[in-house]
């Protein structure tokens, strides 16, 4: 394997919707390129991208995988990611170390749901764009609504490079208006036979070649001056001006293609080579304090870790990108995340599952590595004394949650390894072990990526698991001021226990006064680790407690707010103040207190008009107009509260705060609603109080009777 100069390496990336033909592009690219000699195609499961069991069963992409080819002396780095929505997470990874990316449209329906909120992703790396206009050969096949669609949604920068002679079962033939060339394909596709544009296509190719060269000249003012002088650019003038329009994201070329006919992708793959940035070029990565890092190929050896992946037999396959210097087996680093001191194994450029060995990775280039010691996705590595930290990769928040629940006893420890390995090689899944609902929480992008995880569950770690319904971390807390009081008082056989105190519990507000008819002798505010605050306040007056009992009564009332007293949910937001009380010289004890301020707690709380609080949820919908109404009034049925509404070009921005029972299943019903049109996101916002029959509900399953 060959060692290229940044300058020659191209870091694409392929994206699109599902179905619209990336990984058939991605294979037919390997084959023209000579990198594989048999095309396989989805239907025989026999593509190179498409390696993994679950892909092949269910004809579609899951993973990101990296491919590599040469074409004409240059190194193209092909990744081939999902265009399915649930697999967001392996595209914003590939999106973070790629410098072009190709978006594939499928000639039949334009610009798709995914198109749409890819592009936003592309647009927040900065990542210069273009596209390839697939499928030609279906009979539904439109080829100017696509554009005219692309051009709609992303912009008048979309510009036509190549349209095809004729569409449906007649495509054979595309018209390169860059060139003035028109490429004949033979029947079985492959190298195309370059003629002259047919008179008929005359008028419409001289008027496209026109549009290409001033939106070119437009970008670029010598290139300005020579048109406006000799009314023309030449093809190197043309190339140029394509690269720096392209760099600075002021055009996006428009490619034609039939993947699986293997026409097109010879052009595509010139122009890449010809005009696409190489890693030096595009936009730089920032550190992590925000400035600007500069990639030097002559500098000290700096890699990102962007991917995990674990193959069986070789264990986890680290991925990285080289953003200074040149890295070689051997080659001792450390990483910045943990300052560990870690040495390179072997390295690998991949062809999908194949690894292939290689001596070293050029700045700018992609690389894998195996058995690399404590290190993950988002970790830097560099040289010894020269320490930099690269921006993680953000992964989107999760936006569907599930609790997992293991069917037999015993595999506890191998369900925590399991979901342990499926965060690193997945971080846009999110794992929770929650203390609270005692239960395992997987979070993640949507319904299919949790059966993408119950499936390797299943079949790859061999557990026996069943997804269900997690249980919601309510609150309680009360709403009125109460007098309280406990004596705690036993006598058994040797030392007794005993231990009375008088507490007065309120609801606590920030700014709150000192009670009327106390004094405050010392206040402890206690940040609560599931949120909200306990405020303790010692107004003891005569010694009738001593103070080294405080931190007892405290701890009872802790374990009560811990385990409310309500329906065992966690409470919060409660000021309690002991102002009375009394103790015995020999049974007075630690734990005598604690009891005592314990029962107290709980008694005085159930008078105090407790309520249950929720945990309600920022959310934003973004939907087509013709949607919003059934959005809406889906929303009303979850008890949604409308914040405000916005709109975005043809699309409209719903924010509502919504309970997060009401979000179970959301994004599916969502997707349902809207044929797939519609994505949202979800964050935490506040609790508020249930609804009364939610109360009674919650209260009466959770309840357990307790004794003092
Ligand atoms: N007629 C026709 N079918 C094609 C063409 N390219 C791909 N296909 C078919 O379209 C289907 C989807 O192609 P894929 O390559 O899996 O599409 P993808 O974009 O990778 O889809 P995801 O992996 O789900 O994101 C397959 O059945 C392909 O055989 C084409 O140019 N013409
Ligand atoms: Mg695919």
């Amino acid at each position: 394997m060959k060692v290229y100069n940044p300058t020659r390496v191209r870091n694409v990336v392929l994206l699109g919707h599902s179905g619209s033909g990336k990984t058939t592009l991605a294979e037919t690219m390997l084959f023209e390129a000579g990198a594989i000699n048999r095309r396989g195609n989805i239907e025989e499961k026999n593509t190179v991208s498409d390696y993994h069991e679950l892909e092949r069963e269910k004809e579609k992409s899951i993973f990101s995988s990296f491919m590599n080819l040469d074409w004409r002396g240059h190194k193209i780095n092909l990744i081939d990611t999902p265009g399915t929505s649930d697999y967001i997470g392996e595209v914003v990874g590939a999106l973070r170390v790629a410098d072009t990316a190709i978006f594939t449209l499928n000639a039949e329906n334009g610009v798709e749901v995914a198109t749409d909120s890819l592009w936003k992703y592309t647009r927040k790396y900065n990542v210069p764009s273009m596209f390839v206009v697939n499928k030609l050969d279906n009979e539904r096949s439109d080829f100017w609504k696509a554009v005219e669609e692309a051009k709609e949604h992303f912009g008048r920068e979309v510009t036509v490079v190549q349209y095809p002679f004729s569409e449906g079962g007649d495509f054979h033939a595309i018209i390169d208006v860059l060139r003035m060339t028109m490429y004949e394909f033979p029947e079985s596709g492959g190298k195309p036979d370059k003629l002259p544009i047919p008179d008929s296509e005359k008028e419409r190719a001289a008027r496209l070649h026109q549009e290409l060269v001033e939106v070119i000249a437009e970008n670029d003012e010598t290139l300005m001056d020579i048109y406006f002088e000799h009314g023309e650019l030449d093809e190197e003038q043309m190339q140029k001006g394509l690269h720096l329009s392209l760099v600075k994201g002021n055009i996006y070329p428009l490619f034609c293609a039939c993947a699986s006919r293997n026409m097109g992708t010879g052009r595509i793959m010139g122009f890449i080579d010809d005009v696409a940035p190489n890693p030096l070029e595009a936009n730089p990565p920032k550190t992590e304090n925000g400035e600007e890092f500069a990639l030097d190929p002559d500098g000290k050896p700096v890699i990102f870790l962007f991917k995990t992946h674990s193959e069986s037999h070789v264990g986890d396959l680290i991925y990285f990108k080289v953003y200074g210097g040149a890295v070689s087996p051997g080659m001792d680093l450390v990483n910045e995340s943990n300052s560990n001191s870690v040495r390179l194994g072997n390295l690998y450029v991949t062809e999908g599952q194949k690894r292939i060995e290689v001596p070293e990775v050029n700045t700018g280039d992609i690389g894998a590595v195996v058995k690399l010691k404590d290190s993950e996705v988002n970790d830097t590595l560099h040289e010894k004394g020269h320490a930099v930290k690269l921006d993680p990769i953000h992964f989107p928040s999760t936006t569907i949650r599930t609790a997992v629940k293991l069917t037999k006893e015993g595999d506890e420890d191998k369900l925590g390894n399991a979901l342990h390995q499926i965060h690193r090689e997945d971080p846009s899944a999110v794992i929770e072990h929650s203390q609270e609902l005692k239960q395992i929480l997987i979070h993640g992008q949507g319904e299919e990526h949790l059966a993408t995880i119950e499936h390797m569950l299943t079949n790859r770690f061999n557990l026996d698991v069943e997804f269900v319904t997690p249980r919601i971390p309510y609150r309680e807390t009360i709403t009125s001021a109460v007098k309280t009081q406990y004596k705690h008082k036993k006598q058994s056989g040797g030392a007794g226990q005993y231990a009375e105190v008088h507490l007065l519990i309120e609801p606590f507000e920030e700014g709150m006064p000192d009670p009327s008819d106390m004094k405050v002798r010392k206040v402890e505010e206690y940040e609560l680790p599931w949120g909200g605050k306990l405020v303790f306040q010692n107004c003891i007056v005569g010694g009738v407690i001593d103070n080294r009992f405080m931190p007892a009564i405290v701890k009872g009332i802790m374990e009560k707010m811990e385990s409310g007293p309500m329906s065992g949910c966690r409470s919060r937001d409660i000021r309690v103040s002991v102002f009375d009380g009394s103790m015995h010289s020999v049974d007075s004890n630690e734990a005598a207190f604690k009891t005592a301020a314990r029962m107290a707690f709980r008694d005085g709380f159930m008078k105090a008009n407790p309520k249950l609080m929720e945990p309600m949820y920022q959310i934003e919908v973004t939907v087509p107009s013709e949607y919003m109404g059934d959005v809406m009034s889906d929303l009303g049925t979850r008890r949604g509260q409308i914040q405000g509404m916005d709109a975005e070009g043809a699309l409209q921005k719903i924010k509502a705060h919504v309970p997060l029972e009401e979000l179970d299943h959301y994004s599916t019903r969502l997707k349902s609603m809207t044929q797939g049109s519609a994505t949202y996101t979800r964050e935490f916002a506040h609790y508020a109080p249930v609804p009364f029959d939610v109360q009674e509900r919650v209260v009466k399953e959770n309840l357990e009777p307790e004794e003092a």
